[in-house]
Parts: C-alpha cells; sequence; structure tokens
C-alpha cells in the first residue's frame, strides 16, 4: 500500500516503510500518541510540525518538550496552512474523522494515517494485536506477562497506555510487542499487520463518535484487513458478531470458547479447567478458574485467549500455568476495595460503556447495588435490564442521571438518584444488606466529574476505604 516503501525488515515481518527523510509530516493532537509519533517522525529525518487544538496545560507543556528538542510544535490551534503543506499527516486517535481539521485535510486529500500505522512501519518486533470491545486492557497485560513469564522478549503497548512510536523509537526494541488495539487506532492503518491477532467480543460502543454500530464495527474490521495466509488470529467462537466480521479472514484461526470444546483453540471444559488444543499439542492448564485471581465469566475467556495468544508465539504449558496463576487483576477493573457489614465494595470504573457493565453485573450471584453515572456517550441503559436479575436498586449520577432515571425508571430494580461521588457511596450504603455487592460500574465516561476513568475509580475506592475504617469491622483489602 505505501509505493514510496523502501524495503523491508526481513522476509518473515516483511514492512514497507516510507521515506520520511526531508519530507513534511503534521502530527494532529500532542497528547501521549501525537508527543511519541512527532518524535518518531522526526528522528526519521521528517520536518515536522505538531499541533494541538487545545492550550491546555498538558498540551502547552508537550509542545515545550517537542520545541526543546528541535520539534515545532504548537498548543492551541492547529495552523491549516501547515498542515496542507504536508506530505503525511499522522493523527492521535482522540481526534474525531469528524473534527474541522481532519475534515479540511480530507477535502485537500492529505495522506492521513494513525499513530499506530507511523509506529508500524519502524518497528522490527513481532505484534500480538488485541481488539474488542471490552477486556482488552486485561488481556493485553495478561498476555505480555505470560509471554515475559516465559523468558520472551516483550512488552506492551498502544491503548494500553504506551503509545506504540515510543517503542520503535527505542535503540534495542523488544523481539514481541503485545498490542491493545481501539477502533480509533484500526481507523486509519494502512499497513499495520499483526502476527498473532485476537478479537475478543463486539458490543456497542462510542456511540458519541461513530454514526452506528455498524460504523464502529467495520473500523475494528480492519484489524483483519492486511492478513496474509501466515497471520494467526484467535477469535471468540461464542461471539456471533465477532465471527461473522472474520468470515474469510486469511490465516490460521483459532477459537476461544466458555461454552464448550473448539476444534482447534482453547476451551473452558466441563471438569472447571482451562484446556488447549492445537495440532500435536492438548493441554490442560489451571484445573479449576479459582485458580485465576480474575472475577468473572469473562475473564475466563481473557484468560484463554490470552493464554491461547501466548501458546501461539510459543510458550509452553508450565510457563502458562505459573503466569495464569501469578496474573494480578488491573486496578479498576472488578476490583474488590473491601467488605463491611457483610457488603462487598467493588470498583469497575474502567466500566465505561453499558456492554462492560452488563458484563460486570453478570459476575455475580450476589444481589448488586448498581452505581450507575457519568458521561453519557449515546447507548441505550435499558438494554442492562436484560441482565438486572439479582440488582436490588440502582444508584444515579452525574450528567447522565437524568437519562439513566428515564430509562429505567419503569423497571424491576428502584432508581435513585445521587449527587456527587460521595453521596453516591453514602446512598449506596443505605440501600445495600449483608450480603450485597456495592457494584461501582458506571457504564458512562468519567469526563462529567473526572479527568479520567481511574481518577474517578481511585475517588470512589478512598470513599469506600475512609468508610469502612469508620466502620472498623473487615478492613480494606
Ligand atoms: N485534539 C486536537 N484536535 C482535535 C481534537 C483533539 O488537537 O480536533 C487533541 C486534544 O486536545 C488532545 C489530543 O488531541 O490533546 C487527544 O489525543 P488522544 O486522546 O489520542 O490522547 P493520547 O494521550 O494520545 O491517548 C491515546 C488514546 N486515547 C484515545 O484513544 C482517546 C489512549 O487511550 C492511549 O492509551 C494512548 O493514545 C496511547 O496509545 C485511552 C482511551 O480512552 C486510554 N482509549 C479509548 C478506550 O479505551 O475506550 C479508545
Amino acid at each position: 500500500m505505501n509505493d514510496t516503501g523502501d524495503g523491508t525488515t526481513s522476509e518473515e515481518h516483511a514492512r514497507s516503510r516510507p521515506r520520511l527523510e526531508g519530507s513534511r509530516v503534521a502530527v494532529i493532537g500532542i497528547g501521549a500518541s501525537g508527543e511519541a509519533a512527532a518524535k518518531l517522525a522526526a528522528a526519521r529525518g521528517a520536518a515536522v510540525y505538531a499541533s494541538d487544538v487545545s492550550a491546555g496545560e498538558a498540551q502547552r507543556e508537550a509542545a515545550e518538550r517537542l520545541r526543546s528538542g528541535g520539534i515545532d510544535a504548537e498548543a492551541g490551534q492547529h495552523d491549516i496552512d501547515r498542515i496542507l503543506a504536508c506530505e503525511l499527516a499522522v493523527v492521535s486517535p482522540g481526534v474525531p474523522p469528524s473534527a474541522q481539521v481532519r475534515r479540511e485535510m480530507r477535502d485537500a486529500d492529505l495522506r492521513t494515517v494513525t499513530e499506530a500505522e507511523l509506529a508500524y512501519w519502524y518497528l522490527d518486533s513481532s505484534l500480538v494485536g488485541i481488539t474488542g470491545t471490552n477486556g482488552k486492557t486485561t488481556t493485553t497485560a495478561l498476555c505480555g506477562h505470560l509471554l515475559r513469564e516465559a523468558g520472551v522478549d516483550a512488552v506492551t503497548g498502544g491503548n494500553i497506555g504506551r503509545p506504540l512510536s515510543e517503542i520503535a523509537l527505542l535503540d534495542d526494541q523488544p523481539d514481541w510487542v503485545v498490542v491493545e488495539l481501539s477502533s480509533f487506532q484500526l481507523a486509519d492503518i494502512e499497513s499495520l499487520r499483526t502476527d498473532v491477532g485476537v478479537f475478543l467480543n463486539l458490543a456497542p460502543d462510542h456511540l458519541d463518535r461513530y454514526r452506528d454500530v455498524d460504523q464502529y464495527y467495520s473500523d475494528k474490521q480492519r484489524i483483519f484487513e492486511n492478513a496474509t495466509e501466515e497471520s494467526r488470529w484467535v477469535l471468540n467462537a461464542d461471539d456471533r458478531d465477532v465471527l461473522d466480521l472474520a468470515r474469510n479472514v486469511r490465516g490460521d484461526v483459532h477459537h476461544v470458547s466458555v461454552e464448550g470444546p473448539v476444534e482447534q483453540g482453547a476451551y473452558l471444559g466441563d471438569d472447571g479447567a482451562l484446556h488447549l488444543r492445537l495440532p500435536g499439542r492438548e493441554e490442560r492448564w489451571v484445573s479449576d478458574v479459582d485458580e485465576l485471581h480474575l472475577i468473572g465469566l469473562h475473564n475466563v475467556q481473557n484468560a484463554l485467549s490470552a493464554g491461547l495468544a501466548a501458546a501461539l508465539v510459543g510458550c509452553g504449558r508450565e510457563d502458562l500455568v505459573r503466569g495464569l496463576e501469578s496474573f494480578e487483576p488491573l486496578p479498576h477493573r472488578l476490583q474488590l476495595v473491601g467488605e463491611y457489614g457483610g457488603v462487598r465494595w467493588v470498583n469497575d470504573s474502567k466500566a465505561t460503556n453499558a456492554s462492560a457493565t452488563r458484563v460486570a453485573l453478570r459476575s455475580f450471584d450476589e444481589p448488586v447495588v448498581l452505581l450507575l453515572g457519568g458521561r453519557h456517550k449515546g447507548q441505550d441503559y435499558g438494554d442492562l435490564e436484560q441482565d438486572f436479575d439479582g440488582v436490588r436498586g440502582v444508584i444515579a449520577f452525574g450528567e447522565a442521571a437524568p437519562q439513566i432515571v428515564g430509562e429505567l425508571r419503569d423497571g424491576p430494580a428502584p432508581v435513585r438518584v445521587a449527587s456527587g461521588l460521595e453521596n453516591v457511596v453514602d446512598r449506596a450504603a443505605e440501600m445495600a444488606e449483608s450480603g450485597d455487592v456495592v457494584l461501582f460500574s458506571p457504564a458512562c465516561s468519567s469526563y462529567d466529574m473526572f479527568p479520567s476513568y481511574e481518577v474517578r475509580g481511585e475517588r470512589f475506592m478512598e470513599l469506600v476505604r475512609d468508610r469502612i475504617a469508620a466502620h472498623g469491622d473487615g478492613g480494606a483489602r
């Protein structure tokens, strides 16, 4: 696809690399990805102009860092004439196609790639790429952990937090990168290809950016676009939409299932054990899913996917078992905060869409007090009711509270409104009874009240721990 390509890295991972030397490259957005992309393009000899529409502190500081490294950067505006004078634009994933600057770039037919594509051109590492709507970050972290446990030189990157361009800048690149790929990153790829690709699941999300679900799914589907006969795939056999998108994909397809045996892949058996079935290789990993430190059946699916991907990279049974048993869950994903008065408090602040919250609800047999709210992302809260069997009640908060109340008011569980997180925790404590779980799984983004889901989750945990300390029976874990 890159007709300006000037060679390849190796036969096995042949990649075309456009010659950036002497060319002009615009970088749009200077968050973590934009800053790393600007440095990478400059290191490859391009004259870079990096800009960010925001003049916020973080953007001004990033522009300053870039300028001190000799890269032309500004925060507060995109100089469209300068951008259109470039041969290539690299977009940050958070800059939507509807942004004014992108419309003008499209009108001018400016070649535009995502930051991950730029990084891919200069990465010598092999890639495990992980996409899907939910569970990407856990699966990416777990797969990286499994590879490292097996002595493979591997790092994690992409949507999980470390831009791929930062890894491409390393003098000593790792043998493998486990990259979490969001739909925003996949939207503007050209040649990016994963050696092992994992597709976890599909559910409506990001409807504030996409016209409809199909448009979102079609960006996700781009992970298959550059597949070759050597590509290896790990697909969720229990998700019809994933199988539909992957139909006729080139390469060797493997399946993962928590519903029963698969012909080639990994599955949860009737015996409660995790099994691997590859040509010439049949294994039983952990004999009971309780040996994983992860809550919920969806996490069994994530563990099977990560384990299968690691097996396809070449990890052996003993290393996989040790890695699966030693992996600790990431913060803000069904994280147990503590317990008092017989009530368990769980922080799932990472659940920023309704499907993630539904997955969380399915993880508990106990009655649940569900804490929902934040900034609305265009989804239906009514869908949650399909998993409301054990829900004792809902506390709605934040900007989305009126929508949540409007959609759940006539449903099976009572809905109360709270203002501010402290009040949310107080009302949840009033509603919960001994034996319940209070589940902070907001189904909304945090941006109405917090800069990120992490800060939101930290604040929630702080409030819960204070409450536990005040009551003094049980203690936070
Ligand atoms: N901006 C412009 N012009 C515009 C619009 C935005 O300049 O017209 C600027 C903004 O002012 C901002 C920057 O562009 O400064 C936004 O960039 P960004 O949001 O892409 O920020 P990064 O720090 O580069 O973070 C991105 C990912 N963010 C998004 O996809 C929204 C991070 O994923 C990722 O960890 C990081 O790259 C490293 O790869 C975060 C995320 O929320 C965690 N991802 C979504 C999700 O998981 O649901 C997809």
